[in-house]
């Protein structure tokens, strides 16, 4: 039995217009999408050139997903993006050379050639670098929740994790915590329906991992995550809704992981028939043809919006392969915050 509530795609450009996206907003949504797919792909043919250590990770299909729900949180706003949800850091800002750079573990990368590929964040952009272990951010997020909380701040933290994580017992702890203090932190799953090589009727027993909200006293959502509209009217009305004091929301964003878990995986437990329907929602050709369907961008207007942004990633590569790796004596540089001068005590 479903609980959480399915949402409707945006059908207009009025409906946009009602959510406050203008066209410069909706053109820079559709940009920041090519972006992130293009420094993935550039870095997947990084990875294979033997130029990034370890292994790599994309989100491809995921786009809509990141860049719907970052475009939707204020620049104050905090946040814990994972792996799949590179589009969380281009919309934010971080500049596509910075990530190049920390894909090949370079001085010029977010965390300096200090840490893994896509383990990444700038604390300017009110980031949090993850860490491997999934889905220890959960906490972290609702920690940020209750910082605010107790500070008086109207900020929001949005929590990212993913299907699988979703069966830890981290997940259950922090959505109720976050319930039960009504904290303004919304939780955005990103179900792409593959935690490695498990499917979903070996993930979860309900019908919608967003049903699992009511448990804990909150609304949950479903909404098709190819869908970026659909993705930032779902992901701002939690927003505003936890700045407004009304507590948690589960935003589960539904999609396909389109490659393997990480790139030396060729997935070939992923049913081909699945692949190719979910192709054909790729939420980047979705976008293009709303875009042209709804505020009128030609044919013309989008291809050089798309060769600027190639052009861009082009020279983005040149420089950070003309950044340094770390000096190996700095090392431990930057890896440990400074512990605090104690506080002069005046009744001491
Ligand atoms: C506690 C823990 N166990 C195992 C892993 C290894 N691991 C990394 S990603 C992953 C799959 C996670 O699946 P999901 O949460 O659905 O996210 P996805 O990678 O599919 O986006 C696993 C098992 C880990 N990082 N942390």
């Amino acid at each position: 039995m479903a609980i959480a509530r399915d949402t409707e795609s945006l059908s207009s450009s009025l409906d946009a217009e009602q959510l406050g996206l203008d066209r410069a907003g909706l053109l820079g949504m559709y940009r920041d999408m090519l972006v992130t797919r293009g420094i993935e792909e550039r870095g997947h043919i990084l990875y294979k050139q033997g130029k990034i250590p370890g292994s790599f990770y994309t989100g491809r299909g995921n786009e809509a997903g990141a860049v719907g729900v970052a475009s939707a949180m204020q620049p104050e706003d905090a946040g814990t993006p994972l792996h799949r949800d590179m589009g969380v850091h281009v919309t934010r800002g971080v500049e596509p050379w910075r990530i190049l750079a920390q894909y090949m573990g370079r001085e010029d990368g977010p965390a300096r050639g200090r840490d893994g590929n896509v383990h990444m964040a700038l604390i300017e952009q009110n980031l949090v670098a993850m860490v491997s272990h999934l889905p220890a951010m959960m906490p972290v997020a609702v920690g940020l929740a209750l910082a605010f909380r107790i500070r008086n701040e109207r900020r929001v933290s949005v929590c990212w994790y993913g299907d699988g994580a979703a069966a830890r017992g981290d997940a259950h702890e922090a959505m109720n915590f976050a319930g039960v203090r009504r904290l303004p932190v919304v939780f955005v799953c990103d179900n792409n329906q593959y935690a490695y090589s498990t499917p979903p009727q070996l993930e979860y027993a309900c019908a919608n991992l967003a049903d699992r909200a009511a448990a804990y006293g909150f609304d949950g959502v479903v909404v098709d995550g190819t869908d970026i509209l659909a993705v930032y009217s779902e992901a701002k009305r939690a927003i505003e809704k936890a700045r407004q004091g009304g507590g948690p929301t589960l935003v589960e964003c539904v999609t396909l992981r389109m490659e393997g878990h990480a790139v030396h995986d060729n997935a070939f437990y992923v049913p081909r028939e699945l692949l190719d329907e979910w192709a054909k929602r790729d939420p980047i050709a979705r976008f293009r043809l709303w875009l042209s369907e709804h505020v009128q961008a030609s044919e013309a207007e989008l291809s050089e919006l798309e060769e600027q942004v190639k052009a861009l990633l082009a020279e983005a590569q040149k420089r950070a392969e003309s950044s340094p790796a770390p000096d190996p004596s700095e090392l431990e540089q930057g890896v440990y915050a400074e512990p605090e001068q104690p506080q002069e005590n005046a009744d001491a």
